[in-house]
């Protein structure tokens, strides 16, 4: 018998989320999905390129073949006569594109600029202009960059409109850089949502509130980080309703959407940190403050929330198959609440639906040097999956089979950071996020904290 839980959730039937842009081809990327193309908000590869995915419209000339575009060495180019001539690039699958980097030779002359546009295609017939007609900086040999707004594509072309001496294009080295994974081993930080910008922008969905301009504020103090930090509140009645879907709870979250999201087989860490003030308002059951929620109507695998005077690790993972009570249905408490002092969080997730997961915490409370583990789960759940297919969202569903309970389906996630509480307080809470990143490595989240 399934019961419906008191908890959070209740997101995938309420479906508030609208897809972003309409470029995605895999909303949801399988391991090992190479063709997965999903929008992200800073550049974090440089695609591999090899000479068969260039072409030209330009007579060749010589030695200066299109491979010198690709070779690392200023010291080689590709020349092509004419206004205009096209090269274009063919990447290996639809992929996430946001900056094309050139380096243009000078042929002796420092004060040399060539001139250029860059558009991108899906189909190399239809196509979109990023970047428009400009000249090339002088007095520059190596890599300039050329960003746009990261787009799904398949095709890019520089239209070379020569030179200020001559209608030749000479240009040394050429990059196409855009979204997907580091697969740099000392580690990067490929997500930020640290309020810099001073808005919500970082948060690709923006919110899920009853009313932003009343729940949410970007405020210079408190702050942990930086300029900014966010201040998060819900009163009684901040349900969100469509429809006649309301959410269990009350809550003013900001969603991430289009992103390289956490699926079987990732790992990550994450960092931020999270302020309860010293007029913090308990609610009266639950609340969570940062959670990675599956495409599954339950509360999600993980979630970081705030009981009496403790704040825990909450977990509802692995078999969902009964909904209530998951496989794995435990709290761990990383720290007592301390209102009045930034929590520091670095959080490293293996995703896995069986016991093969991992959760490690580490913590510091403001006014401590460093951080220390205060939880290490090697051998937890920490994704849902089950072999009810209506248990999974459908667009969403990835198979798996676990050895002990046959073929189902899991979900990966998407991760929500605010407040997000129960239906049964009188209170008004409000609490202070700052300083959140995702990353590769424990290093490269702890340089993220001051
Ligand atoms: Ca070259
Ligand atoms: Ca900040």
């Amino acid at each position: 018998m399934r019961l419906l839980l008191p908890w959070p959730a209740l997101l995938a039937l309420t479906s508030f989320i609208s897809t972003g842009s309409s470029c995605v081809k895999n909303e949801y990327p399988g391991p090992g999905d190479s063709t997965a193309c999903a929008p992200c908000s800073k550049l974090l590869v440089r695609f591999p390129l090899t000479p068969s995915q260039l072409s030209t419209t330009a007579a060749a000339d010589g030695e200066n073949i299109l491979a010198n575009l690709i070779d690392g060495s200023t010291g080689t180019r590709w020349s092509g006569q004419g206004d205009p001539q096209h090269v274009t690039v063919k990447l290996d699958s639809v992929r996430a594109v946001g900056q094309v980097r050139i380096a243009f030779h000078t042929s002796g002359s420092a004060t040399r600029t060539s001139s250029f546009e860059i558009a991108i295609s899906e189909d190399s017939t239809n196509w979109t202009t990023v970047v428009a007609t400009r000249n090339s900086a002088p007095n520059i040999t190596t890599l300039q960059d050329f960003s746009f707004a990261p787009t799904c594509t398949r095709f890019i072309r520089i239209t070379g409109h020569g030179n200020s001496q001559s209608n030749w294009n000479s240009w040394t080295e050429l990059e196409i850089w855009g979204c997907g994974k580091s697969t740099n081993p000392e580690g990067a930080i490929d997500l930020t949502g640290d309020w810099e910008t001073g808005d919500a922008s970082q948060w690709d969905d923006g919110w899920s509130g009853k009313d932003s301009a009343a729940q949410f504020a970007i405020v210079t103090s408190p702050k942990r980080q930086g300029n900014y930090a966010a201040k998060f509140t819900v009163r009684p009645g901040d349900r969100v309703c469509k429809n006649s879907n309301c959410t269990s709870g009350e809550r003013m979250e900001v969603n991430r959407w289009n992103y390289v999201r956490e699926t079987v087989g990732d790992e990550y860490y994450y960092g931020w940190s999270t302020l309860f003030p010293e007029d913090w308002q308990q609610p009266e059951g639950w609340a969570i403050f940062m959670q990675w929620h599956a495409h599954t109507p339950i509360s999600p695998p993980i979630a970081f929330g705030v009981k009496d005077n403790n704040v825990r690790v909450e977990f509802s993972s692995g078999d969902i198959g009964e909904w209530w009570p998951a496989e794995y249905q435990q709290n761990h408490t990383i720290a007592q609440l301390n209102k009045g002092k930034w929590h520091d969080f670095i959080v490293r997730i293996r995703f896995k639906p069986d016991n093969t997961g991992l959760l490690e915490v580490w913590h510091r409370l403001e006014g401590q040097a460093e951080f220390t583990r205060a939880l290490s789960l090697p051998n937890v759940p920490t994704l849902q999956w089950s072999n009810e297919t209506e248990d999974v969202s459908e667009n969403y569903r990835i198979p798996y089979t676990r050895t002990d309970l046959g073929a189902g389906y899991t979900s990966g996630l998407y991760v929500k950071h605010g407040l997000y509480r129960g239906i049964d307080s009188t209170k008004t809470s409000s609490l202070y996020q700052d300083n959140w990143h995702r990353g590769t490595s424990f290093n490269a989240i702890r340089a993220t904290f001051q």
